[in-house]
């Protein structure tokens, strides 16, 4: 992998620098409530190891595509702690000069409160509300205004992929040992305190913040999930590896499940959709509800918006070769 050589490298440090290769020994935040867990989680390079399991999928009481819930397998692999941020696509871009689809398109689509979705001229990552926004004092949110092809393309230069579906759930789900509709158990807003950064009140009309944020929040602002991920439920949408099918459930393998090989048509005149995980700070009570551990969203993989995310995962190379104990940068 490249050794990007950009400034502010103060900042990227700071950051976790996961995909930089550098041994930052960032101490992951574990579960206090699980301190049993400490062996089964390893720390490297801003990611977690999840050991692999099996755990039921999907939902028999959620949306349609939810269910049926489902017996899947998945291998151990490893998870960026955090979402991908603006400071870390900051330096990729400074080192490959990639250009986001939205650059290209000059254009994206931006929510604007009160009012809905629309499509905005100049909108991008660098300008994640439209060309009058920029990135000061924002490093640490997450990147948005990214498709899934741009979050592919980081992943590829980063040396990870994107996770599987089956791989986001199963980290929802704390590996199977998770019983409750979200990834913090049963409630939604336990002892008052809210556990990730979602839209309270009426959507579209009204986010009253009371969780502190009315737009992606700096990674790490909330406690941490499963297995010590942060910003998992919440945040952003973050883009999945797979195509999606809604019914996919219905017939996918058991052991690791990778999405069918192309997605049929969610919307006349699109293009299929990839999948997307874990809801956003547009996610409400009386609406999408995406930070159910079985909820699920799409896009066409094209399409970027101020909401929409990703982070990377990477195989389990300890077990893949002899005397490897940690990943490869
Ligand atoms: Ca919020």
């Amino acid at each position: 992998m490249k050794t990007p050589v950009v400034g502010s490298l103060a900042v990227l440090v700071l950051a976790g620098a996961a995909f930089l290769g550098w041994k930052a020994s960032k101490t992951v935040p574990l579960d206090p409530a699980h301190p049993e867990r400490r062996d089964e989680i390893g720390s490297v390079e801003g990611m977690v190891r999840l050991p692999g399991g099996r755990f039921t999928m999907g939902a028999d009481d959620g949306f349609p595509h939810e269910g049926p819930a489902h017996p899947v397998e998945v291998a151990a692999f490893w998870l960026d702690v955090e979402e991908v941020t603006n400071d870390q696509f900051a330096a990729f871009v400074a080192v490959t000069g990639y250009r986001t689809e939205a650059e290209r398109f000059g254009w994206s689509a931006v929510f604007k409160p009160g009012e809905g979705w629309d499509r905005v001229d100049g909108a991008d990552w660098r300008h994640p509300e439209g060309p009058s926004s920029d990135l000061a004092g924002r490093g640490r949110e997450p990147v948005v205004q990214v498709s899934w092809g741009d979050a592919v393309a980081f992943a590829g230069w980063a040396g990870k992929r994107l996770p599987t579906e089956a791989e986001f759930e199963y980290a929802l789900r704390d590996g199977g040992r998770g019983v409750g509709v979200y990834p913090w158990g049963g409630e939604l807003v336990p002892g008052k305190t809210h556990r990730a950064n979602l839209w309270q009140g009426p959507f579209p009309a009204e986010d009253r913040a009371d969780d502190g944020a009315r737009r992606a929040a700096a990674v790490g602002s909330f406690a941490p999930g499963p297995f010590g991920l942060l910003d998992l439920s919440g945040n952003v949408w973050e883009w999945c590896a797979d195509w999606y099918d809604p019914g996919y459930y219905r017939h996918g393998p058991v052991a690791n499940p990778r999405g069918p090989s192309t997605g049929p048509t969610i919307r006349p005149g699109e293009g299929p959709h990839r999948v997307l995980r874990g809801g956003s700070f547009l996610c409400s009570e009386n609406y999408c509800t995406g930070y159910r551990t079985s909820a699920r969203s799409s896009c066409t993989p094209d399409s970027a918006t101020n909401h929409m995310g990703f982070r990377c995962a990477r195989p389990d190379y300890a077990n893949s070769g002899p005397g490897r104990t940690s990943p490869s940068p």
